[in-house]
């Protein structure tokens, strides 16, 4: 079997001070935070797209990276990528991988044969799983990138567009219950609207729910007890996507009754698309209790473009990290690096070391809201701002024991309301401390 990350690992933790590039320097898998270890915090997830796909390819040029997995023959192609995956994960001690159909597989002429190319494909990465421990975190199909899906999947216009995007659903589904996947995700790649007044917004998202359902039922009835997660996104490929942002998707769900069987898949890119800040989204899903799992990377803001870089931003992850911790962890969930090498970056050891990069700047996160939990530092600023709720009249109001009139009662006697500073610039100042 040919050795496609050559002289290169294991990845080991050797510490800040170390000047190995192919060395963890903050993430310490079995290191014990708040009582587990950072792995079990942090399940880090390969993105099989982004990794053995992609290829430096970008609007104005194509591939910039040659990967000798790739040969003439496109089931080889994906043979050696299944290689090529097992061998990066365990060289750098990653223990789960996500991926769409078509990453794995070639199409074929029509489904019938991209099913059998999968069914071949998946037989040998379930062998190299059972062989190496690691694990599908989700699991997906791609209803995007193929000509049919031009108007959309579940939202499209035609009606066997929805029926082809039923049956690579059901397949999807077999998938992650063959492969014991812990999560099925579902991103609406072109599900939302080029023109406004040319669609039918209300049908197109009934049929979407129409189609989740089905999945839902789908999986119910094989067995699959994989957490269901849709991935929002507000824009790009279509002009207005409909899962715009967390409190969109869950407001389309609560309206369809599938809340209580999905949670989000949330990615920081996504969110800065949106205009939103990546602890914002998780913070939204946190609130319906429906936080589920992350698409770990970054956006250039100054380009504006879902540009999926790795995650280097260590304020941001330590704020990501934060509400993951607040929020009890993330179940099933774990930490996928949606993230794609720069066009620059092109040499077979940039894909472990921008992994290397990731991983670290999710350690630090951790660490440091592992720190702001244990030193109650937002703890503590959280609870005196709201203070006023813990007794007299601000206990009853949250005792739902007054009402309007009572209240202007109240009210009506105050002789005057006081009011204290925010302090907010000398907190975002503190808050750097705890950056590691
Ligand atoms: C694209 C999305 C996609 C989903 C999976 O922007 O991030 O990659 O994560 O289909
Ligand atoms: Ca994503
Ligand atoms: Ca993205």
């Amino acid at each position: 079997m040919e050795e496609y990350f050559k002289n290169i690992g294991p990845i080991k933790y050797e510490g800040p001070n170390t000047k190995n590039l192919f060395a963890y320097r903050h993430y310490d898998a079995n290191k014990i935070v708040l009582g587990k270890p950072m792995k079990e915090h942090l399940k880090f997830a390969i993105a099989w797209w982004h990794t053995f796909c992609f290829e430096g390819t970008d609007a104005f040029g194509g591939p910039s990276a040659t990967r000798s997995w790739n040969t003439s023959d496109p089931m080889q192609t994906a043979k050696n990528k299944v290689d090529a995956a097992f061998e990066m994960m365990q060289k750098m001690g990653v223990g789960y991988f996500c991926f769409h159909d078509v990453d794995i597989a070639p199409p074929g002429k029509n489904l019938q044969e991209f099913f059998q190319n999968i069914d071949v494909i998946t037989d040998l990465i379930k062998e190299k799983m059972e062989q190496t421990g690691i694990k599908l975190l989700w699991n997906t199909v791609n209803l995007f990138s193929h000509q049919r899906y031009t108007h959309g999947a579940a939202s499209s216009n035609y009606a066997d567009v929805f029926a082809v995007s039923a049956a690579t659903i059901k397949k999807g589904l077999e998938i992650c219950k063959k492969l014991n996947g812990q999560n099925y995700v579902f991103w609406g790649g072109r599900e939302g609207y080029e023109w406004l007044p040319n669609t039918d917004m209300k049908f197109e998202q009934a049929n979407i729910a129409r189609i989740l359902k089905m999945a839902v039922d789908y999986a119910k009835e094989i067995g699959l007890d994989a957490q269901m997660l849709i991935e929002p996104k507000p824009k790009e490929p279509t002009t207005h996507q409909y899962d715009y942002d967390a409190a969109t998707t869950m407001a389309f769900l609560m309206k369809h009754n599938l809340d209580k069987y999905f949670k989000l898949n949330l990615e920081a890119n996504h969110a800065t698309l949106a205009g939103h800040t990546f602890d914002h989204e998780l913070a939204v899903a946190a609130c319906f209790g429906a936080l589920g799992s992350i698409d770990a990377n970054n956006g250039e803001t100054i380009l504006g473009w879902d540009t999926d870089e790795f995650p280097t931003n260590a304020l941001d992850n330590t704020l990501a990290m934060y509400q993951v911790l607040a929020a009890g962890g993330l179940g099933k969930g774990g930490i996928n690096f949606d993230a794609k090498i720069r066009r620059t970056s092109f040499a077979i050891e940039d894909l472990i070391l921008a992994h290397i990069a990731g991983m670290d700047s999710y350690a630090r996160g951790l660490i440091g809201a592992a720190k702001i939990i244990e030193e109650k530092f937002l703890e503590k600023i959280v609870e005196k701002r709201y203070q006023s709720y813990s007794t007299g009249i601000g206990k009853a109001i949250v005792e739902d024991k007054e009402n309007l009139k009572t209240l202007s009662d109240y009210a009506m006697k105050l002789k005057d309301v006081e009011i204290e500073s925010n302090h907010v610039e000398i907190y975002k100042s503190i808050l750097n401390d705890y950056v590691q």
